[in-house]
Protein backbone atom coordinates (compact mmCIF):
# COMPACT_ATOMS: atom_id res chain seq x y z
CA UNK A 1 0.00 0.00 0.00
CA UNK A 2 1.46 3.56 -0.85
CA UNK A 3 0.29 6.26 1.10
CA UNK A 4 -0.41 9.92 -0.10
CA UNK A 5 -2.81 11.23 2.06
CA UNK A 6 -3.30 11.58 5.93
CA UNK A 7 -4.53 13.51 8.16
CA UNK A 8 -2.73 14.29 11.41
CA UNK A 9 -3.64 15.69 15.20
CA UNK A 10 -0.36 17.87 15.62
CA UNK A 11 0.01 19.41 19.66
CA UNK A 12 2.51 21.43 20.84
CA UNK A 13 3.61 21.60 24.32
CA UNK A 14 2.69 24.22 26.74
CA UNK A 15 5.22 27.23 27.97
CA UNK A 16 5.80 26.08 31.80
CA UNK A 17 4.90 28.62 34.51
CA UNK A 18 6.86 31.00 35.78
CA UNK A 19 7.97 30.76 39.45
CA UNK A 20 6.54 32.97 42.58
CA UNK A 21 10.11 32.51 44.84
CA UNK A 22 11.84 34.37 47.84
CA UNK A 23 15.20 34.61 48.57
CA UNK A 24 15.80 33.14 52.22
CA UNK A 25 18.32 35.07 54.01
CA UNK A 26 19.45 34.90 57.34
CA UNK A 27 18.61 38.31 58.77
CA UNK A 28 15.21 38.92 57.11
CA UNK A 29 12.13 36.59 57.26
CA UNK A 30 12.04 37.39 53.31
CA UNK A 31 14.48 37.84 50.62
CA UNK A 32 13.98 39.11 47.42
CA UNK A 33 11.76 37.65 44.35
CA UNK A 34 13.98 34.98 42.70
CA UNK A 35 11.29 32.92 40.75
CA UNK A 36 12.21 31.86 37.60
CA UNK A 37 10.89 31.55 33.96
CA UNK A 38 9.19 28.84 32.68
CA UNK A 39 10.74 26.92 30.17
CA UNK A 40 9.32 26.94 26.15
CA UNK A 41 7.03 24.53 24.78
CA UNK A 42 8.67 21.92 22.62
CA UNK A 43 7.28 22.89 19.21
CA UNK A 44 6.41 20.28 16.14
CA UNK A 45 8.70 20.60 12.69
CA UNK A 46 8.98 17.87 9.49
CA UNK A 47 11.74 17.97 7.71
CA UNK A 48 11.83 16.67 3.82
CA UNK A 49 14.16 13.37 3.65
CA UNK A 50 14.87 12.47 0.35
CA UNK A 51 14.99 8.91 1.45
CA UNK A 52 11.25 8.53 2.18
CA UNK A 53 8.47 8.17 -0.45
CA UNK A 54 5.67 7.17 1.07
CA UNK A 55 3.21 8.68 4.35
CA UNK A 56 3.42 4.90 5.37
CA UNK A 57 5.27 5.89 8.42
CA UNK A 58 2.24 7.54 9.30
CA UNK A 59 -0.29 4.64 8.71
CA UNK A 60 -0.21 3.79 12.67
CA UNK A 61 0.38 7.46 14.69
CA UNK A 62 -1.56 10.14 13.60
CA UNK A 63 -1.15 12.27 16.57
CA UNK A 64 1.75 14.16 17.89
CA UNK A 65 2.52 16.07 21.39
CA UNK A 66 5.49 18.00 21.94
CA UNK A 67 7.15 18.30 25.60
CA UNK A 68 5.54 21.07 28.11
CA UNK A 69 8.04 23.49 29.09
CA UNK A 70 8.77 22.67 32.87
CA UNK A 71 8.29 25.33 35.81
CA UNK A 72 10.59 28.21 36.47
CA UNK A 73 12.22 27.55 40.06
CA UNK A 74 13.85 30.03 42.93
CA UNK A 75 17.15 31.18 42.36
CA UNK A 76 15.89 32.64 39.21
CA UNK A 77 16.47 29.00 37.77
CA UNK A 78 14.85 29.19 34.22
CA UNK A 79 12.16 25.90 33.70
CA UNK A 80 13.69 22.91 31.30
CA UNK A 81 12.63 23.82 27.90
CA UNK A 82 9.85 21.04 26.52
CA UNK A 83 11.18 18.35 24.08
CA UNK A 84 10.75 19.32 20.57
CA UNK A 85 9.29 16.96 18.11
CA UNK A 86 10.87 16.37 14.25
CA UNK A 87 9.11 14.10 12.01
CA UNK A 88 10.43 13.31 8.76
CA UNK A 89 8.47 13.10 5.51
CA UNK A 90 9.09 12.74 1.93
CA UNK A 91 10.25 15.48 0.16
CA UNK A 92 7.47 16.92 -2.15
CA UNK A 93 4.91 16.58 0.85
CA UNK A 94 2.36 19.70 0.85
CA UNK A 95 0.99 20.76 4.37
CA UNK A 96 -2.03 21.91 4.62
CA UNK A 97 -4.00 23.46 7.99
CA UNK A 98 -7.44 22.11 9.01
CA UNK A 99 -10.20 22.72 8.72
CA UNK A 100 -9.39 26.48 6.52
CA UNK A 101 -7.29 23.75 3.91
CA UNK A 102 -4.62 26.92 3.85
CA UNK A 103 -1.42 25.44 2.65
CA UNK A 104 1.31 25.98 5.71
CA UNK A 105 4.32 24.44 3.38
CA UNK A 106 5.62 22.69 0.75
CA UNK A 107 8.63 20.83 1.49
CA UNK A 108 10.81 20.67 -1.78
CA UNK A 109 14.46 20.96 -0.69
CA UNK A 110 16.51 17.86 0.87
CA UNK A 111 16.36 18.59 4.59
CA UNK A 112 13.84 21.63 4.67
CA UNK A 113 12.43 21.92 7.82
CA UNK A 114 9.29 23.62 8.65
CA UNK A 115 7.32 24.24 12.00
CA UNK A 116 4.14 23.32 12.11
CA UNK A 117 2.79 24.15 15.83
CA UNK A 118 5.30 26.66 18.27
CA UNK A 119 5.38 25.68 21.47
CA UNK A 120 4.28 28.24 24.21
CA UNK A 121 6.64 30.71 25.85
CA UNK A 122 7.29 30.03 29.46
CA UNK A 123 5.54 32.34 32.07
CA UNK A 124 8.35 34.88 33.70
CA UNK A 125 8.76 34.25 37.41
CA UNK A 126 8.28 36.99 40.03
CA UNK A 127 11.97 38.17 39.71
CA UNK A 128 10.33 40.31 36.92
CA UNK A 129 7.46 41.80 38.72
CA UNK A 130 9.81 43.89 41.73
CA UNK A 131 9.04 47.31 42.18
CA UNK A 132 9.79 50.47 44.51
CA UNK A 133 6.02 49.52 46.04
CA UNK A 134 6.41 46.12 45.59
CA UNK A 135 9.42 44.45 47.18
CA UNK A 136 7.69 41.11 47.14
CA UNK A 137 6.04 40.53 44.58
CA UNK A 138 4.06 37.23 44.27
CA UNK A 139 2.97 37.14 41.14
CA UNK A 140 4.19 35.24 38.33
CA UNK A 141 3.08 34.46 34.73
CA UNK A 142 1.06 31.13 34.13
CA UNK A 143 3.00 29.94 30.50
CA UNK A 144 1.38 30.05 26.97
CA UNK A 145 -0.56 27.69 25.20
CA UNK A 146 1.16 25.69 22.59
CA UNK A 147 -0.77 25.75 18.85
CA UNK A 148 -2.77 22.78 18.65
CA UNK A 149 -3.53 22.14 14.90
CA UNK A 150 -5.42 19.20 12.51
CA UNK A 151 -2.67 19.15 9.34
CA UNK A 152 -2.92 17.05 6.20
CA UNK A 153 -0.07 16.26 4.47
CA UNK A 154 -0.68 15.48 0.93
CA UNK A 155 2.31 13.63 -1.10
CA UNK A 156 3.09 15.03 -4.38
CA UNK A 157 6.02 12.83 -5.38
CA UNK A 158 9.17 14.18 -7.24
CA UNK A 159 10.61 11.39 -9.21
CA UNK A 160 14.16 10.31 -8.90
CA UNK A 161 14.31 8.49 -12.37
CA UNK A 162 12.57 10.12 -15.55
CA UNK A 163 12.24 7.84 -18.58
CA UNK A 164 12.48 9.41 -21.82
CA UNK A 165 12.53 7.36 -25.43
CA UNK A 166 10.53 6.68 -28.37
CA UNK A 167 7.34 6.16 -28.42
CA UNK A 168 7.01 2.20 -27.64
CA UNK A 169 10.33 2.06 -26.83
CA UNK A 170 8.64 -0.19 -23.35
CA UNK A 171 8.91 2.46 -20.77
CA UNK A 172 5.25 2.09 -19.51
CA UNK A 173 5.96 -2.03 -19.36
CA UNK A 174 9.77 -1.27 -17.57
CA UNK A 175 7.43 1.06 -14.96
CA UNK A 176 4.57 -1.50 -14.70
CA UNK A 177 7.21 -4.58 -14.60
CA UNK A 178 8.93 -2.42 -11.18
CA UNK A 179 6.44 -0.40 -9.54
CA UNK A 180 2.76 -1.14 -8.71
CA UNK A 181 1.69 1.48 -11.26
CA UNK A 182 -0.50 0.17 -13.92
CA UNK A 183 -0.03 2.47 -16.82
CA UNK A 184 -1.52 2.08 -20.27
CA UNK A 185 0.56 -0.33 -22.57
CA UNK A 186 -0.47 -0.55 -26.34
CA UNK A 187 1.48 -1.54 -29.39
CA UNK A 188 0.85 1.87 -31.21
CA UNK A 189 2.80 5.19 -30.58
CA UNK A 190 1.92 7.51 -27.67
CA UNK A 191 0.14 5.31 -25.29
CA UNK A 192 0.81 7.21 -22.62
CA UNK A 193 -0.27 10.88 -23.19
CA UNK A 194 0.65 12.20 -19.51
CA UNK A 195 3.52 11.28 -16.72
CA UNK A 196 2.93 8.88 -14.22
CA UNK A 197 4.90 8.08 -11.10
CA UNK A 198 5.41 4.94 -10.02
CA UNK A 199 7.44 3.91 -6.52
CA UNK A 200 10.09 1.23 -6.96
CA UNK A 201 11.25 -1.06 -4.04
CA UNK A 202 14.81 -2.18 -3.97
CA UNK A 203 14.62 -3.89 -0.84
CA UNK A 204 12.47 -3.84 2.19
CA UNK A 205 13.92 -0.32 3.00
CA UNK A 206 14.79 1.39 0.03
CA UNK A 207 12.68 2.51 -2.90
CA UNK A 208 12.54 5.49 -5.41
CA UNK A 209 10.09 6.82 -7.62
CA UNK A 210 10.10 6.51 -11.93
CA UNK A 211 8.68 8.78 -14.18
CA UNK A 212 7.22 7.45 -17.35
CA UNK A 213 6.21 10.18 -19.90
CA UNK A 214 5.02 10.19 -23.20
CA UNK A 215 7.29 9.03 -25.93
CA UNK A 216 9.80 11.91 -28.24
CA UNK A 217 9.63 11.78 -31.76
CA UNK A 218 12.06 13.58 -34.08
CA UNK A 219 11.28 17.49 -34.22
CA UNK A 220 9.77 16.98 -30.68
CA UNK A 221 11.11 20.36 -29.79
CA UNK A 222 9.16 22.21 -32.68
CA UNK A 223 6.04 20.36 -31.80
CA UNK A 224 5.96 17.21 -33.47
CA UNK A 225 4.04 14.43 -31.82
CA UNK A 226 3.06 15.59 -28.23
CA UNK A 227 6.37 17.90 -28.49
CA UNK A 228 8.30 18.06 -25.34
CA UNK A 229 6.17 19.39 -22.82
CA UNK A 230 6.06 16.56 -20.92
CA UNK A 231 10.53 16.74 -20.27
CA UNK A 232 9.19 19.70 -17.43
CA UNK A 233 7.80 16.81 -15.60
CA UNK A 234 11.55 14.84 -16.07
CA UNK A 235 13.46 18.11 -14.86
CA UNK A 236 13.55 17.53 -11.36
CA UNK A 237 14.90 14.08 -11.27
CA UNK A 238 18.13 12.78 -10.52
CA UNK A 239 18.74 10.99 -13.55
CA UNK A 240 17.35 9.82 -17.00
CA UNK A 241 17.04 6.11 -18.21
CA UNK A 242 17.05 6.39 -22.38
CA UNK A 243 15.47 3.36 -23.52
CA UNK A 244 15.84 1.62 -26.40
CA UNK A 245 14.08 -0.58 -28.62
CA UNK A 246 16.55 -3.36 -29.60
CA UNK A 247 13.88 -5.25 -31.73
CA UNK A 248 12.36 -2.23 -33.95
CA UNK A 249 13.61 -3.33 -37.69
CA UNK A 250 12.46 -0.33 -38.34
CA UNK A 251 15.13 1.47 -36.32
CA UNK A 252 18.92 1.47 -35.71
CA UNK A 253 19.72 2.38 -32.18
CA UNK A 254 22.28 4.47 -33.67
CA UNK A 255 19.90 6.38 -34.52
CA UNK A 256 17.25 6.43 -32.15
CA UNK A 257 19.98 7.49 -29.40
CA UNK A 258 21.14 10.04 -31.71
CA UNK A 259 17.34 11.94 -32.14
CA UNK A 260 16.32 11.31 -28.48
CA UNK A 261 19.59 13.27 -27.26
CA UNK A 262 19.17 16.01 -30.36
CA UNK A 263 15.52 16.41 -28.54
CA UNK A 264 16.86 16.74 -24.89
CA UNK A 265 19.21 19.01 -25.89
CA UNK A 266 16.76 21.01 -27.66
CA UNK A 267 14.81 20.85 -24.41
CA UNK A 268 17.50 21.69 -21.77
CA UNK A 269 20.83 22.15 -21.92
CA UNK A 270 20.02 21.08 -17.89
CA UNK A 271 18.19 18.31 -18.55
CA UNK A 272 20.97 17.13 -21.35
CA UNK A 273 23.58 16.97 -18.88
CA UNK A 274 21.75 15.20 -16.12
CA UNK A 275 23.37 11.44 -15.70
CA UNK A 276 21.43 9.38 -18.43
CA UNK A 277 21.86 5.62 -18.85
CA UNK A 278 21.09 4.08 -21.97
CA UNK A 279 18.78 1.08 -21.77
CA UNK A 280 18.22 -1.70 -24.62
CA UNK A 281 14.96 -3.22 -24.12
CA UNK A 282 12.52 -6.03 -25.86
CA UNK A 283 15.54 -8.56 -25.72
CA UNK A 284 13.49 -11.71 -26.22
CA UNK A 285 12.51 -10.13 -29.32
CA UNK A 286 15.80 -9.39 -30.32
CA UNK A 287 17.23 -10.83 -33.84
CA UNK A 288 19.75 -9.16 -34.43
CA UNK A 289 22.80 -10.43 -32.38
CA UNK A 290 25.20 -7.53 -34.50
CA UNK A 291 22.87 -4.94 -32.91
CA UNK A 292 23.06 -5.96 -29.49
CA UNK A 293 26.64 -5.78 -29.76
CA UNK A 294 26.81 -2.40 -31.10
CA UNK A 295 24.61 -1.06 -28.89
CA UNK A 296 26.93 -2.62 -25.51
CA UNK A 297 30.18 -1.10 -27.72
CA UNK A 298 28.24 2.34 -27.71
CA UNK A 299 26.94 2.15 -23.64
CA UNK A 300 30.87 0.96 -22.92
CA UNK A 301 32.08 4.03 -24.91
CA UNK A 302 30.14 6.22 -22.63
CA UNK A 303 31.97 4.25 -19.79
CA UNK A 304 28.50 2.97 -19.27
CA UNK A 305 27.55 -0.73 -17.82
CA UNK A 306 25.70 -2.17 -21.03
CA UNK A 307 22.04 -2.40 -19.67
CA UNK A 308 19.43 -4.99 -21.55
CA UNK A 309 15.96 -6.03 -19.75
CA UNK A 310 13.00 -7.52 -21.30
CA UNK A 311 9.68 -6.27 -19.92
CA UNK A 312 7.84 -9.40 -21.02
CA UNK A 313 10.29 -12.08 -19.65
CA UNK A 314 11.26 -9.91 -16.55
CA UNK A 315 15.47 -10.31 -17.77
CA UNK A 316 17.38 -7.59 -16.56
CA UNK A 317 14.90 -5.63 -14.40
CA UNK A 318 16.17 -7.00 -11.05
CA UNK A 319 19.63 -6.12 -11.57
CA UNK A 320 18.75 -2.70 -13.39
CA UNK A 321 16.31 -1.87 -10.03
CA UNK A 322 19.54 -2.43 -8.15
CA UNK A 323 21.82 -0.46 -9.99
CA UNK A 324 19.68 2.44 -9.87
CA UNK A 325 18.99 1.80 -6.22
CA UNK A 326 22.82 2.20 -5.87
CA UNK A 327 23.60 4.91 -7.77
CA UNK A 328 20.71 7.27 -6.39
CA UNK A 329 21.81 5.98 -3.26
CA UNK A 330 25.46 7.41 -4.11
CA UNK A 331 23.64 10.60 -5.22
CA UNK A 332 22.28 10.95 -1.61
CA UNK A 333 22.31 14.35 -0.76
CA UNK A 334 22.74 14.71 3.13
N1 LIG B 1 8.59 -8.38 -26.92
C1 LIG B 1 8.57 -7.35 -26.11
N2 LIG B 1 7.63 -6.40 -26.26
C2 LIG B 1 7.64 -5.37 -25.41
C3 LIG B 1 8.59 -5.25 -24.37
N3 LIG B 1 8.37 -4.11 -23.70
C4 LIG B 1 7.30 -3.54 -24.29
N4 LIG B 1 6.85 -4.29 -25.32
C5 LIG B 1 5.71 -4.01 -26.20
O1 LIG B 1 5.97 -2.79 -26.88
C6 LIG B 1 4.77 -2.03 -27.05
C7 LIG B 1 4.95 -0.65 -26.47
O2 LIG B 1 5.15 -0.74 -25.06
P1 LIG B 1 4.88 0.46 -24.08
O3 LIG B 1 5.41 0.05 -22.78
O4 LIG B 1 3.46 0.89 -24.17
O5 LIG B 1 5.81 1.56 -24.72
P2 LIG B 1 5.98 3.09 -24.32
O6 LIG B 1 7.44 3.41 -24.46
O7 LIG B 1 5.38 3.35 -23.00
O8 LIG B 1 5.17 3.79 -25.47
P3 LIG B 1 4.45 5.24 -25.50
O9 LIG B 1 3.66 5.37 -24.23
O10 LIG B 1 3.58 5.19 -26.69
O11 LIG B 1 5.54 6.25 -25.60
C8 LIG B 1 3.67 -2.85 -26.36
O12 LIG B 1 3.00 -3.60 -27.32
C9 LIG B 1 4.45 -3.74 -25.41
O13 LIG B 1 3.76 -4.93 -25.14
C10 LIG B 1 9.57 -6.28 -24.24
O14 LIG B 1 10.45 -6.27 -23.37
N5 LIG B 1 9.51 -7.30 -25.15
MG1 LIG C 1 3.88 4.52 -22.52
Amino acid sequence: MFLDHILLHVEAGHGGPGATSFRREKSAEKGGPDGGDGGLGGSIHMRANRALNTLNPFRHKREFIAGRGASGEGCTRHGVDGENVLLDVPLGTIIRDLPSGEQLAELLEPGQIVCVVRGGRGGLGNVHFKSSTNRTPKHSQPGEDGEIRDIELELKLIADVGLVGFPNAGKSTLVSRVSAARPKIADYPFTTLEPQLGVVAVDEVDSFVIADIPGLIEGAAQGAGLGIQFLRHVERTRMLLHLVDLADPMQEPEEAIRIIEGELQAFSEVLFSKPRWLVGTKLDALQDEDRRARFEAICRSRGQEPLLISGVTGEGLRPLVFKLGAMLGQMQTP
